[in-house]
This record gives structure tokens, sequence and C-alpha cells, in this order.
């Protein structure tokens, strides 16, 4: 093997340079539109789809403009308002994000939030009698919602299903209703009882969450006849094919309003919230948080508990807080929540 060979100071400096210059290079075929010098007029816009890098803007006249971001002006997601340029090469570039009225996101690996929608104001939880829904899931949805501090409102999907004695599964949910959430029966099969979903869109815009099955893509479906064309006119925007069965896309509804769908917004899951946040995430605890005996009460076992008075008192339904105190166990014990 060769002896290391000594550097003069000098060809040491020479070779930094070389390799800084090849770091330059490579970033730059990396970042590739990026460096793209913007030379339009800077106009304003909304991201109507993310797929990866690359976006689909909605111009001021409705006109679909394909972008790229900036890297150094955070993450811009479906549903955010931008600015953006055109560039020298035809196509658009997001330079300015930009503030949210709010923000759905989820810790990525190393527990920093990522976020997944912006700009959503109206939040649909799907449940049906199958799959057996899990007042737990529910619950999380719905702390997600007062914590983004958006309303949101429970449909009850397959009531098709329900026979000659709906109430019986109905009344199951009764209690929501009681602490002000709508609480309504559908069927995305046969489109009946949507108009409330479509009036609490219009003008507004939602997602939906629900486990595998209870019928999303169903609803969506049903609430977004012309889908399709949307999709077609959007991968034509793109250049990137059928592409949105992987990007969230925030949709049009011909009732007025936007729905934004994607895989990963539809099975999100809250994750490790402080305990304050999960109280303030159960709204009908409100009444009764600092009125414990212990200034630090954990709702659990202490003695004087406002929160397992109110309980007993019928005013706070038991699974309500039997459901906060397994999400602050699961949160404390940094794990994800289960379903
Ligand atoms: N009877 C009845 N079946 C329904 C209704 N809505 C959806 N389904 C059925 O329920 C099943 C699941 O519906 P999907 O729309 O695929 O459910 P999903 O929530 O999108 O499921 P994932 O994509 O796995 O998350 C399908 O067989 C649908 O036909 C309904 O209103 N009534
Ligand atoms: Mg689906
Ligand atoms: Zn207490």
């Amino acid at each position: 093997m060769a002896k290391p060979r000594r550097l003069s100071k000098r060809q040491r400096e020479r070779i930094g340079q070389i390799q800084e210059q090849r770091r330059e290079r490579l970033h730059k075929r990396a970042a590739g539109d990026e460096d793209a010098k913007a030379q339009g007029v800077e106009q304003g816009g909304e991201v109507v789809v993310r797929n990866g890098r690359h976006f689909v803007v909605i111009d001021a006249e409705g006109k679909l403009r394909e972008c790229v971001a900036r890297t150094n002006i955070g993450h811009p997601v479906c549903g955010d308002r931008v600015v953006w340029q055109e560039t020298e090469t035809g196509k658009g570039i997001i330079t300015a994000l930009l503030e949210r009225s709010s923000v759905l996101a989820r810790p990525d690996f190393s527990g920093r939030d990522k976020p997944l929608a912006a700009n959503i104001d109206r939040l649909i939880i799907l449940i049906a009698p199958q799959p057996e829904p899990s007042p737990y899931l529910i619950d999380q949805y719905l702390v997600t919602a007062e914590l983004i501090g958006i309303p949101a409102i429970i449909a009850i999907n397959k009531v098709d299903l329900l026979g000659d004695d709906p109430a019986t599964f109905l009344d199951r949910f009764g209690h929501y209703r009681e602490i002000g959430y709508s609480l309504i029966a559908i069927s995305a099969k046969r489109e009946h009882g949507l108009d409330p979903i479509i009036e609490c869109l219009r003008d507004h815009t939602g997602i939906l969450l629900g486990q595998s099955g209870v019928g999303k893509s169903s609803l969506i479906n049903a609430l977004l006849p012309d889908r399709d064309v949307q999709v077609g006119m959007l991968s034509e925007a793109t250049g990137l094919g059928r592409h949105t069965t992987s990007a969230a896309t925030r949709y049009t509804l011909p009732h007025g309003g936007h729905l934004i769908d994607s895989p990963g917004v539809r099975s999100f899951r809250l994750a490790n919230p402080s305990r304050g946040e999960l109280e303030r995430g159960f709204r009908e605890f409100a009444p009764y948080l600092g009125r414990c005996r212990f200034a630090d009460c954990r709702h659990d076992q202490e003695p004087e508990c406002a929160i397992r008075g109110a309980v007993e008192a019928g005013k706070i339904h038991p699974d309500r807080l039997g459901n906060f105190l397994h999400m602050v166990a699961a949160a404390e014990r940094g794990t994800k929540f289960e379903g």
C-alpha cells in the first residue's frame, strides 16, 4: 500500500476548491428548476396539487399552473396560498408562502411536524355500522378538529344497512350531538342525506377522515361527480400523468367549496399531543378544568376531581373520559395512538 503523501497547503486548498465546485454543480442539478430565474411579476395563487416537489397552482383567473417551489420558503402543501412567478422556462416557481389559517400536520420520523394540508376549515368524520366504529378513533379526530380550531361533522354512513331500526345504532353516538357536534345519517351509495355535507362545505375547504371501509371513496365520488374531469385537467397541467392516486389534491365541489383528498390525509392520526392540548381537545371538559382539588389533577384516581364529578353527574360521557385517559397514557408512553 502506498504511503500517504503529505500535501502542501496550496495543494490542499486546490482540492478543497474543486470539491466545493463539484458540490455546487451537484446541488444545482438536484435543484433543477428551483434555480430557474423567476422573471414574471409576482402573482397570488393556491396550491391544488402537491406531488412531492411538483405543484399545481391555481392562479387568480382560475388557470392551472405547473410549479416548483424555492427550497427556502418552508413546505407548501395542498390548500396553501402562495406567491409565484413565471420562470424563463415558462413554468412557475413558488417564491413565498402566505400565512395559514389552519394546518393539519403530523410528526415525521424525527418528531417534527410535517404539514399535510393547509387552510382547511371543515372536518368530516365518517363512520359506518361496518366496519365497527372505534369511538377512540372518533375522539382522536375530534381532538384534531379542536386543536386546529375548525368545526367537525360526524357523518354516519351506510344507513341503508340499518333496516327498520336505525335508532339503536344512531343513538350510540347521540352524546356527540349533546356536546355540539353535528351528527348526520347518510348513505353514500344511495346518495342519501348528503345535503348537510354539501351545505357545510359550501364556501369552505374540508377534508374527510375515517377508518378503512367506511365509505370515504364512495362519498367523494358522490360529492364529486366530475372528479375524473378534474383529475384529467390537473394531470394535463402537470404533465405527470394520472398521478392523483398518491398526490394530495384539492377538488372543487359543484355546489361551491373544496374538498382536499389524499390517502395520507385520510389516514391521518394524531401523535403525542400534550396533556393540556388533550384537555382542550375534549370540548365538554372546559367548564370543569381548573376546578379539581389538585391543580395537576390527572382526572384519574384523584379525590374531588371536577371532571370525574361531571361524569358521575351525567354531564360528561364516561367513554369520553376513558378515551381521554387512554390518549394521555399513549402520549406519555411516546407511542402513536392505537385506533
Ligand atoms: N350499503 C352501503 N355500502 C356502502 C356505502 N358507502 C360505501 N359502501 C361500501 O363500503 C365499501 C367500502 O367503501 P369505500 O368507499 O371503498 O371505503 P373507504 O373508506 O374509501 O375505504 P379505504 O379506501 O380502504 O379507506 C364498498 O364496498 C362500498 O360499496 C353505503 O352508503 N351503503
Ligand atoms: Mg378509499
Ligand atoms: Zn380532575
